[in-house]
């Protein structure tokens, strides 16, 4: 139940570190926050060395730690270090000697950065670095580093596998459970600082004077670890909740009703971080109900707020059925035009991809297209599309290859990274939020792997330049043992992971096959739902002939949202990625692939191979066997198990679908379905 942070006695002790006598920490009694880091400090490291640090005015041993600010510390302004560049939340790590002894220093300007510096040294002790010859410095390059809650004020969780919702709200504000503070701990130990505390689905409820005072004490729980507290707000609670006849954005009552709103959250949490909000779409209330725009609606909002130096998170997921257009244009059609019109405060919050959190989808068209607004990237940390909490899925590889992906708005090299950090258009406001996989489940996340999507969500917001694989093997070492023999293994299975899922499920470009509703194993052929972009049937167009949705210039054009060369690329069926052929070419079956096979052999040898992976993941976990713990091997042995069988399902039930359609044989050496 400590995630990552376990601070389990290291068998060898870390050069640097003399572990007969107790470390030194040298630090001041100062903040709140600086309270945390020394508290940290001595927890983490009592665990590791087995002897917890013994706090000390002065250094008088060898590897003594010295924990500040230069503005709160003596000891540290004595060092002269350079810490313009590190900003806030920043922290350098250095390798010194002070009065002839060797030390660490762990520097911020503020606080924050030391708290964050701390967790960091903390880190490498935990992964087995040594502790000479430090000399590191590290700030985020992202400003709000957010996670986004679908918890209901009922404790229920919309697409949460966790468990319910861990924010106790009848027992709140009084009742302050434990469990507030390990979460603090966990985000802030990966730089998370904003969280959304309800579901974008949104009860007006949370609004109000009593919801309010409960939010108040979480904020308060919070802050110590850099962490604000953000709402989802209803756009309709002015009728609600205020007893308006309208929530009409250029209403001057509902105007002031809001303002009054913000005043009131401000009086009871001073530093609030502002508005997440989901209008107009999938049934919620928005500006079009009164024939406004999402930009009269955002910045409604944003003028309510502006005032204490709140922000708002204006979602930019909407799509209508009553628009007969491709799904995947409509957000960019919505929003585009809409670029300049947002105030200072506002962000557009947009899901990686074009349609919804699937295995696999191209990046979404509207990173890069709207220069003139800080657009923030949405993860979905819970894995709604990906199997829950069962199948080990880790998403770091995902999200690290959309960030990656180079939008060309401003030529080669203009990835959606450098839009989300703010680079490429010039932004100071930036942010990435994840949607959270967090509920009262003994292990938190659902699964012990589910934790390394949250602890890679954390990694890749604070600089999203970071390889997965490097951060997989920090979780691996933290979470397990910081020992080749197991944490090699692990990684490897982790990074074949998500490529074996997006296989056994919808490969080749294929989406949203997922049972209608709950979105857990094959139904390709479902028509159920009363939305026809609901269905499976709307997203893969199969019939005898052929599969595939065209979105090139011949068929729907989504590919024009794109950067005229990405354009190009995805326009031509030779030129695109194999990763991406059926999100845009619609091809017949016997469709010849690069690879010389057939379209249809390919696709059977892709799911084929999607639980070949799992298999292999299961027989490499099997190796671990008494080198991890016996209830987090057990448990993943199971989950594991329920993967291959699950997997197996999915390459079946969609391979007898498609035959049902196109009645070809498989490609010779391939079993038929089960
Ligand atoms: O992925 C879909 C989910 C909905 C969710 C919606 C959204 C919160 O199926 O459960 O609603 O996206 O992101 O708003």
């Amino acid at each position: 139940h400590d995630l990552w942070l376990r601070y389990h006695a290291l068998t060898t002790a870390p050069a640097g570190i003399d572990t007969r006598q107790a470390v030194q920490l040298v630090a001041g009694p100062g903040s709140p926050t600086a309270k945390a880091a020394s508290g940290e400090l001595i927890r983490g490291l009592g665990g590791l060395l087995g002897k917890a640090p013994e706090l000390s005015g002065a250094v008088s041993r060898d590897g003594a730690l010295i924990v500040g600010t230069p503005a709160s510390s003596p000891v540290v302004a004595g060092l002269h270090l350079d810490t313009r560049e590190l900003g806030r939340e920043g922290y350098l790590i250095k390798s010194v000697v002070v009065n002839g002894h060797t030390a660490t220093a762990i520097v911020g300007n503020d606080d924050i950065g030391v708290l964050y510096g701390s967790f960091r040294f903390l880190r490498l002790l935990q992964t087995g670095h040594p502790a000479t010859g430090l000399d590191l410095r590290d700030r985020p390059q992202v400003k709000l580093r957010v996670l986004d809650h679908w918890d209901n004020l009922d404790g229920s969780v919309e697409r949460g596998y966790a468990g319910a919702s861990i924010w106790d709200w009848w027992k709140l504000p009084d009742y302050l459970d434990p469990r507030y503070t390990d979460y603090a701990r966990a985000n802030a130990s990966i730089g998370i600082n904003g969280t959304v505390l309800n579901n974008v689905n949104a009860d007006p409820l949370v609004l109000t004077p009593a919801y309010l005072k409960k939010v108040a004490a979480l904020a308060g729980v919070f802050r110590p670890w850099g962490i604000r507290v953000y709402l989802s707000a209803r756009f309709s609670a002015p009728i609600e909740i205020g007893g308006l006849k309208t929530a009409d954005p250029l209403d001057p009552a509902v105007r002031k009703w809001w303002r009054d709103k913000a005043d009131e959250i401000y009086r009871v949490i001073p530093d609030f971080g502002g508005f997440l909000v989901k209008a107009n779409s999938e049934g919620q209330p928005g500006p079009q109900d009164y024939h406004r725009t999402h930009a009269d609606g955002a910045n409604m909002l944003a003028d309510a707020l502006a005032p204490h130096g709140g922000i708002v998170m204006w979602r930019a997921f909407v799509y209508s059925e009553h628009d007969l257009d491709d799904r995947t244009k409509q957000a960019y059609n919505e929003f585009k035009p809409l670029d300049g019109q947002f105030r200072d405060n506002v962000l557009l919050q947009v899901k990686n991809g074009p349609l919804d959190f699937q295995p696999r989808e191209p990046f979404s068209p509207l990173f890069g297209a709207m220069p003139k607004t800080p657009l923030m990237m949405e993860f979905q940390i819970t894995k709604e599309y990906l199997g829950f909490a069962t199948h080990l899925v880790y998403l770091g590889p995902m999200w690290e290859e959309v960030l990656r992906a180079d939008t060309y708005a401003k030529g080669k090299g203009s990835t959606v990274a450098k839009v989300v950090d703010g680079q490429l258009d010039g932004h100071a406001l930036t942010g990435i939020a994840g949607v959270a996989n967090i509920g009262t489940d003994r292990d938190w996340s659902g699964s012990v792997f589910d934790q390394a999507n949250w602890y890679a969500f954390g990694r890749l917001a604070w600089d999203p330049t970071q390889s997965a694989r490097a951060i997989a093997d920090d979780w691996a070492r933290m979470t397990f043992a910081p020992d080749d023999a197991v944490a090699k293994p692990i990684v490897g299975m982790m990074m074949a992971s998500r490529e074996a899922a997006v296989d056994y499920m919808t490969p080749l470009g294929l989406a949203h096959l997922m049972g209608a509703g709950h979105h857990y194993g094959p139904a390709p052929w479902d028509d159920s739902l009363p939305r026809a972009d609901w269905n499976p049937v709307y997203y893969h167009r199969a019939d005898k002939n052929g599969i595939g949705f065209d979105r090139t210039r011949k068929g729907s054009d989504a590919v024009d949202q794109y950067a005229p060369p990405v354009a190009a690329e995805f326009n031509n069926l030779k030129s695109t990625p194999d990763a991406y052929l059926l999100w845009f070419h619609h091809l017949p079956w016997d469709y010849r692939m690069r690879s010389g096979h057939t379209l249809w052999d390919a696709l059977v040898m892709h799911y084929t191979h999607g639980v070949d992976e799992v298999k292999q993941m299961r027989a490499t976990w099997a190796t671990l066997d008494g080198r991890v713990d016996a209830q987090r091997y057990a448990q993943t042995a199971a989950f594991l198990a329920i993967q291959q069988h699950e997997a197996q399902w999915w390459r079946d039930a969609s391979i007898a679908y498609w035959q049902s359609l196109n009645h070809l044989p498989l490609p010779a050496g391939y079993a038929p379905p089960a």
